[in-house]
């Protein structure tokens, strides 16, 4: 398989999983399911190239494992990113003391006034270890790396979820939580 190819369908996979189904007039359920025949079917009418052998490559081999099945290998969703309003229904969990937030200097003053927001996403999104966020914040520009201080956030009540591919989520950060 070649990776541009993979690439190319990790991000139209992204579009269509998180942001805009309508774009191939698919439906996801309330938890993000899409059916991976019906999938298949309309991404092909769309002009792409997808089959099942394709697909599993993708899931497979996703640099950030964006993707995943169900059991039975009839469903596929995006583990997060979304955009559209979907119930993950993902359990809460513990973070460790500090999680990380790889942003760039242009955001700097509008979070220390605000937090952290969500914007377009569901969630604000956390690293585990600095070097993911400074991927995280690479995507903009120069990486400006944020610790915040989940640990006690969480003593506080607020709530924490971790994703099928690691990445933290949580609703917002208030600016006390985060060390600049
Ligand atoms: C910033 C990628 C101003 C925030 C990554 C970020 C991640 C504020 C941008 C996932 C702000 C939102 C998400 C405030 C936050 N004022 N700016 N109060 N609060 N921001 O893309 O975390 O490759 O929605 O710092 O790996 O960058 O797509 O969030 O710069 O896991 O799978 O607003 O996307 O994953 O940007 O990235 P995003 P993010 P994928």
């Amino acid at each position: 398989m070649n990776e541009k190819t993979a690439k190319s369908i990790s991000k139209f996979l992204s579009l269509v999983l998180r942001h805009s189904p309508e774009t191939i007039n698919l439906k996801l359920d309330e938890n993000g399911w899409a059916d991976v025949e019906e999938l298949i079917t309309k991404c092909s009418k769309n002009g792409n190239t997808l089959d099942s052998e394709l697909l599993d490559y993708v899931v497979e081999n996703n640099d950030k494992k964006r993707f995943a099945f169900n059991e039975d290998k009839t469903k596929i969703r995006a583990s997060q990113g979304h955009s559209i309003s979907v119930d993950l229904k993902l359990d809460e969990a513990e973070p460790s003391e500090f999680l990380y937030h790889g942003t760039v200097g242009k955001f700097m003053e509008s979070i220390k006034k605000e937090g952290l927001q969500k914007m377009s996403r569901q969630h604000v999104h956390l690293s585990q270890d600095r070097e993911t966020a400074i991927k995280v914040g690479g995507r903009r520009g120069a990486p400006q790396i944020l610790s915040v201080r989940s640990g006690a956030m969480h003593r506080d009540g607020f709530k924490f979820y971790l994703s099928e591919n690691n990445v933290w989520l949580t609703d917002a950060v208030p600016a006390k939580y985060i060390e600049f």
